[in-house]
């Protein structure tokens, strides 16, 4: 499916940093490696509602891992899905009336223009679960081929039993996997599993719900093999990053790397697993099955600058989970107006140290808090009339954009 506008970004003077972020598979920051071309996969949004700003968090995070590799000189090869056909978006719609179809193409819509409009780097290639159907039956086949895949009436389960190494991204015991499996999307109760945990890969047609023809019959994919398939395909094995939500560790990436394991033989799927922290409302996880949201597109309705939104989103480490509050957007709307301010005067102290800090902070595993201290140091003493360079605020203005992704000046 289209992807969104590409938005500028400047070169810093000096060398980029290589960037170590904190691995949830092997449970340490770990420096990340990319070749020339940097393979980064996001798992995208089920779009059935609004982006909200715990999906915003997410996508910010990842832009960082974008423009630190841009700033050390790699190419990215970004790819991100759409889940535009599952149980959550098939029931909103049917709850509202709506074609799901309709829906999907609503919100993946409107998820757009949040990311641009936050200054999210787009993904190279975003793909739509729909359309990479065929993809999907492919590796189905190989898998009931290899005997890791099994019918359950006329679903198509995944056996998790044969991956010697299934448990390595999350390494959760048991009973922690068979709940987080029932919570999110499993059917751990289902009669016929080989084992409790095995998720559908292929789930036959239900009635009023939209099916595919393959030759293993009618129906829609399950989740997870939605992502192996895709990243599979158009990043290959070993890729550099997968990201996501810390919701997503488990069942999502634990069965992902299971099946691409088993796919293709080899390990690993990816070099890096990497997680965001949940974003909290009113003191549960901001999501969109308990309602509790608060919407990018409301606050860009009610006026409030995205690039103010984006920098209250930065304010917090990406890993710790965290409250969304009025206060978070009071700060970050403050914080916009002082580096504008300094963005704007005539002279400001040099750059570099500035310069320095940022690439510093970004680069051990993502200290964003670090990295906007480090700025509003330079911009107190600018506002304080201290520093004579006449190139500094243009500079610091270039920097803010590429590595965080923040637009001072107007375009
Ligand atoms: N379509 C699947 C991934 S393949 C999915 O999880 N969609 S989602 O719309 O529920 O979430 C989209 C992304 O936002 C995921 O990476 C998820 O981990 C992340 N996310 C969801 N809720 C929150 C939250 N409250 N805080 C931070 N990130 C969140
Ligand atoms: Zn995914």
């Amino acid at each position: 499916m289209e992807t969104w506008t590409q938005p500028p970004v400047p070169a810093v003077p000096g060398e980029g940093r290589q960037l170590s972020l904190y691995d949830t598979a092997s449970q340490s920051i770990r420096p990340t490696t990319p070749d020339s071309v940097a393979r980064l996969y996001v798992c995208g949004i089920t779009p059935y509602d609004a982006t909200h700003l715990g999906h915003a968090a997410t996508y910010v995070a990842f832009d960082l891992v974008q423009r630190m590799w841009l700033d050390a000189g790699h190419e990215v090869h970004y790819v991100q899905n759409v889940t535009d056909v599952d149980d959550p978006l098939l029931e909103r719609a049917v709850a509202t009336g709506q074609d799901w179809e309709e829906l999907a193409r609503a919100e993946t819509a409107l998820f757009r223009d949040d990311m641009t409009a936050l200054g999210v780097l787009p993904p190279r290639e975003y793909v739509g679960a729909v359309e990479s159907i065929p993809l999907v039956v492919d590796r189905i086949d190989e898998l009931l081929t290899s005997g890791a895949a099994y019918r359950v009436d006329d679903d198509i389960y995944f056996s998790v039993a044969q991956d010697t190494d299934f448990g390595i991204v999350s390494s959760y015991p048991r009973e922690t996997m068979l709940a987080l499996f029932a919570e999110r999307g499993g059917d751990p109760e289902r009669e016929g599993k080989r084992d409790a945990l095995d998720p559908l890969l292929w789930q036959a047609e239900r009635p009023g719900e939209p099916a595919w023809d393959t030759h293993f019959g009618h129906g829609r994919p399950g989740w997870h093999i939605e992502c192996t398939a895709i990243a599979l395909h158009y990043l290959g094995r070993a890729f550099d990053v997968q990201g996501g939500g810390s919701d997503l560790i488990f069942p999502h990436h634990e069965m992902g790397t299971s099946q691409a394991h088993l796919i293709s033989g080899e390990q690993p799927f990816a070099h890096h697993f990497v997680h965001a922290g949940m974003v909290g409302l009113n003191g549960q996880k901001m999501s969109k099955s308990k309602g509790n949201l608060v919407f990018v597109s409301r606050l860009r309705d009610d006026g409030h600058n995205p690039m103010a939104i984006r920098l209250s989103l930065l304010a917090h480490h990406y890993r710790t989970d965290w409250e969304w509050t009025d206060d978070d957007l009071t700060r970050g709307e403050d914080r916009y107006l002082r580096w504008r301010f300094a963005a704007t005067a005539d002279r400001a102290p040099s750059a570099g140290p500035v310069i320095e800090a940022v690439r510093h902070a970004l680069a051990q595993d993502l200290d964003s808090p670090a990295a906007l201290a480090a700025v509003d140091a330079w911009a107190d003493e600018a506002a304080a009339g201290e520093g004579d360079d006449p190139q500094s605020p243009r500079q610091v203005a270039e920097l803010v954009l590429a590595l965080l992704g923040v637009s001072l000046l107007d375009a």
